[in-house]
């Protein structure tokens, strides 16, 4: 069992007390040691303090990756905020949605984000302030006003909130997460004892910061295990190959995607080969089993998998030492339980069902949202909305979702939502998506769509791929558009999203 954990920023300190000097973190050409990156981030806490962050106030964070992410993100914790990471592809309405719901006093964005906020401002009454990162922007603060001289601070109440991350859901708008720093800090614990991170590991990490996996497997457990992390501004197949060959990276996360990618270019590039890579791992969607066998046999190693939530942090894994089964996601981590079926009457051994997890790493709540809270556990056990089934070693395999969501390259996309704006356009009259197996990406959006009767002319389906281009962030669009007579429905007129899929997949 690992230790009763505090908080994240308490693990962060207790290294930068060990190795001041260590290498902390690399990005373009400039690293930072423990005690630089410390001092820094007490800078911008005293900073946003400064600026009036008051204890609980939620700073959202529209950024890229960059050093000023993992800045502001320090500093909003040492600060007594709580952070509020936001993909940066979103579009006014997401945004919208989320910096109102978690009543954001601050924003602080770079690269497409900026224009969105720009254009939202008036929108969103609880925000005080704005910041940008990079180029000037008219009406919005600069990074550089959140620089203070540091001054020591307190480390934050491992009860208290540090992030609220927004995840949709089948019914309603997306919901905010609440993730304590104990939360956090357990979940980091674990994982870094299952997988034996070290103080001289160091990560390559080209997936978002704004998501779990970047930021809770890959930030945090650099941070608190001593090691260091290269940071890239997004996943690019070469410069991954490349940099794996160098001998210089020893842990690499992606989402299968990027493993698909990563042998393609493999295959094009037989001189690249990794070196000293201790760990693969893969998460955030099912790797095929196609994949990690590929992978195998091209770079004689086999990637981990392991399964994790935005809800929960990282719940399961293949083990470290000993077989990694493809298909299968392996067992809890220390500290965590994981049953099948339901808390009062588990499965049998091979029995698909839902998926229910506890563990100090579950979250502890909906941001106001008690009904959808309540609605998703059951005393301390939480509904993953996964199905699977144990084996009699207590190894998982998941077979399937409850609920409707594709994963699309490791985003998630839920159906109703694209289905929604679909239904806004006025040459449609129904829509029905649905996710299909795609090499590349796991699965891909496909919408379904019974064309109405416009004044104008009918739309086309590239017309209607723009229109959910211009509403929802791009990975939520539709690749394909499909238009049928009528929507398959049962009695109760429901749509046959079965057969739909049933009958695309075998096209
Ligand atoms: C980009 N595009 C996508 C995706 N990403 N379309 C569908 N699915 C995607 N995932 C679109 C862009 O909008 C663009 O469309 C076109 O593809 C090319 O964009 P580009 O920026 O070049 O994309 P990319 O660099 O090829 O991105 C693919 C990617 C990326 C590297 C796989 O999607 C990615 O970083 N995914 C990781 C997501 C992640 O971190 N998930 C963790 C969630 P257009 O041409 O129309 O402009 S956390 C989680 O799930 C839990 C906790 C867990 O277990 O980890
Ligand atoms: P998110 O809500 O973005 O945190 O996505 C969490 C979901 O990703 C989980 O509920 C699973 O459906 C899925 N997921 C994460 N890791 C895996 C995995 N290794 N295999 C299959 N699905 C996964």
């Amino acid at each position: 069992m690992p230790t009763t954990p505090s908080s994240m920023l308490a693990l962060f300190a207790a290294q930068v007390q060990r190795r001041p000097d260590a290498p902390c973190l690399a990005w373009d050409h400039t690293t930072w040691t423990y005690h630089e990156l410390q001092t820094q981030a007490l800078g911008v806490a005293a900073g946003l303090r400064a600026w009036g962050l008051t204890a609980g106030e939620r700073v959202a964070l529209a950024l890229d990756n960059g050093p000023e992410f993992v800045l502001a993100y320090l500093g909003i914790g040492w600060a007594g905020g709580v952070a509020v990471p936001v993909n940066t592809q979103y579009r006014a309405g997401e945004l919208r949605h989320i910096l109102n719901d978690a009543g954001a006093a601050l924003v602080i964005s770079s690269g497409q984000a900026v224009e969105e906020i720009a254009a939202l401002r008036p929108e969103l009454p609880a925000l005080r302030d704005w910041v940008v990162v990079g180029a000037e922007h008219g009406g919005a603060l600069p990074w550089s006003s959140l620089l203070a001289p540091p001054t020591s601070l307190p480390l934050p109440d491992p009860t208290s909130l540090a992030l609220l991350v927004y995840t949709s859901g089948t019914t309603g708008r997306a919901k905010g997460v609440m993730l304590t720093h104990a939360n956090l800090a357990a979940n980091i614990q674990a994982v870094s004892q299952a997988w034996g991170w070290a103080a001289t590991d160091r990560l390559l990490l080209m997936l978002p910061l704004f998501h779990v996996h970047g930021l809770g497997v890959g930030l945090h457990g650099t941070l608190s295990n001593g090691g260091s992390v290269d940071l890239r501004p997004r996943f690019d197949p070469l410069e991954a190959l490349t940099t794996l060959a160098s001998g210089k990276v020893s842990l690499f996360f992606g989402v299968p995607t990027m493993y698909s990618r990563l042998l393609a270019q493999a295959q094009a590039r037989p001189d690249l080969r990794p070196q000293g890579v201790r760990l693969f791992v893969s998460g955030s969607a099912p790797l095929s089993p196609d994949v990690f066998q590929a992978f195998e046999s091209v770079f004689g190693q086999t990637i981990l998998e392991r399964y994790g939530m935005t809800e929960t942090g990282m719940l399961t894994t293949n083990p470290l030492h000993g077989p990694r089964r493809a298909g299968t996601v392996g067992r809890p981590f220390p500290g965590q339980a994981v049953l099948v079926g339901s808390p009062s009457q588990p499965a049998s051994t091979g029995q698909v069902g839902p998926v229910w997890v506890a563990g100090p790493n579950i979250f502890s709540g909906y941001w106001q949202n008690p009904e959808a809270t309540r609605a998703a556990f059951e005393g301390e056990w939480f509904n993953t909305g996964d199905l699977g089934f144990l084996d009699e070693a207590g190894v998982l395999t998941l077979v399937g979702r409850a609920r409707e969501l594709i994963i699309t390259g490791g985003f998630n996309v839920y159906p109703r939502e694209v289905e929604e704006t679909l239904l806004t356009h006025p040459g449609v009259a129904e829509a029905a998506v649905i996710g299909l197996p795609d090499p590349d990406l796991g699965e891909r959006v496909v919408a379904v769509v019974v064309v109405g009767r416009p004044e104008g002319p009918m739309p086309t389906a590239d017309d209607l791929m723009e229109f959910c281009r211009a509403q929802l962030a791009p990975y939520k669009k539709p690749r394909q558009v499909i238009f049928a007579a009528a929507l398959p429905r049962n009695a109760m007129g429901k749509v046959r999203k079965d057969v739909l899929q049933r009958e695309l997949s075998e096209r």
